[in-house]
């Protein structure tokens, strides 16, 4: 299949339907395909979030997921989630600009408070000093939603920006992110990228829930470390959260 133009950083491999763009990128990654190969599907059979969620995926949404191989440690991997909300909410705004947009942590992108698109990394590391590869899988609802979602979902239709195609929206994600990315990779890039992406970010500074795998905890979300993940100012001092879900305080 052809598809739209792509800055050369990308190679681009369409399908019409896959279980999951992310398990396909996973399996081409661990085979030795090059960073930027990009693999997009109509619709995903199995399209999944993080521990296994279902990502609902009809046709009409884009589904997509990078190939990278940052010469970088595992521990740095989570970066790359911010660069990529970052692009996403840019691209959203591109296409919607009377919508408002937010980060939500860790990498979900919002339009008027409600999920328009969710991010999945996964990466495996060689022996533990670098990554081997790292897998970005980006899914954004561009004209439908799923109703009956625990956090109230959306869909840049219902931003503002009806009948936004896949292949329109594919160019602009993939040369803001390619701009966040190279961000990412200067010496320093994460500082400046956090400090953008805290500015656009939900809850900051406020009273927030987290909802960890045993208990919640409540505080006050006070930024993010080196790692992206987040500060927690709470009963017990400062905590670095690295996997939760978060809510508004109760
Ligand atoms: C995410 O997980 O938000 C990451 C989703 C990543 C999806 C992309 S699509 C391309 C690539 N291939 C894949 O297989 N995955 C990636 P998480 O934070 O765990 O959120 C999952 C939760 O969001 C679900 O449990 C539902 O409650 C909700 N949800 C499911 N489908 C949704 C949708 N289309 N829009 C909004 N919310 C949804």
């Amino acid at each position: 299949m052809t598809g739209p133009a792509l800055p050369s950083f990308f190679r681009l491999l369409r399908f019409g339907q896959l279980a999951s763009t992310n398990e396909e990128a996973a399996r081409l990654a661990a085979e030795g395909a090059a960073e930027g190969t990009l693999i997009v599907a109509d619709k995903q059979s199995a399209g999944h979030g993080r521990r296994g969620r279902l990502w609902v995926s009809p046709p009409g949404n884009l589904y997509c997921s990078l190939v990278l191989r940052p010469p970088s440690a595992p521990r740095e991997a989570a970066q790359i989630g911010f660069a990529a909300s970052l692009a996403v909410l840019q691209s959203c705004r591109d296409l919607a600009p009377g919508a408002s947009f937010a980060c939500k942590w860790p990498n979900d992108v919002l339009a008027n408070g409600r999920k328009l698109a969710g991010i999945l990394l996964e990466s495996r590391a060689a022996g533990g000093a670098a990554l081997s590869w790292l897998v970005l899988g980006i899914g954004i609802n561009l004209v439908s939603y799923p109703p009956d979602t625990e956090f109230p979902a959306t869909s840049l239709a219902e931003a503002g920006a009806p009948g936004v195609s896949p292949d329109r929206m594919l160019p602009i994600l993939a040369a803001r992110f390619l701009v966040q990315y190279e961000t990412w990779r200067r010496p320093g890039g994460f500082a400046s990228l956090r400090a953008d992406w805290l500015a656009h970010a939900q809850g900051m500074g406020k009273a927030i829930r987290v909802r960890l795998a045993d208990r919640e905890i409540d505080g006050r979300f006070s930024g993010l470390d080196a790692e992206g993940r987040l500060l927690l100012d709470g009963a017990e001092g400062r905590q670095a959260i690295a996997a939760a879900e978060i809510f508004p305080a109760a």
